[in-house]
C-alpha cells in the first residue's frame, strides 16, 4: 500500500509500518472509522 509510503522511497520501513494505523486513520477522509476504496485512492475529494 502505497499510501503508507510515508517518504515515498516505494518501500515501508519499520518506522512506516509503526505509523500504518496513524496514515490508515489519516486516510479515513469522513471520519467513520471506515476506509473505503475511493479513500484509499489518491484522489481529490469529489465534489457532490
Ligand atoms: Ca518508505
Ligand atoms: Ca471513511
Amino acid at each position: 500500500m502505497l499510501a503508507l509510503d510515508a517518504n515515498g522511497d516505494r518501500a515501508l520501513s519499520a518506522v512506516e509500518i509503526a505509523n500504518a494505523p496513524a496514515s490508515l486513520a489519516a486516510l479515513d477522509a469522513n471520519k467513520d472509522g471506515k476506509l473505503t476504496f475511493d479513500e484509499l485512492r489518491p484522489l481529490p475529494p469529489k465534489a457532490e
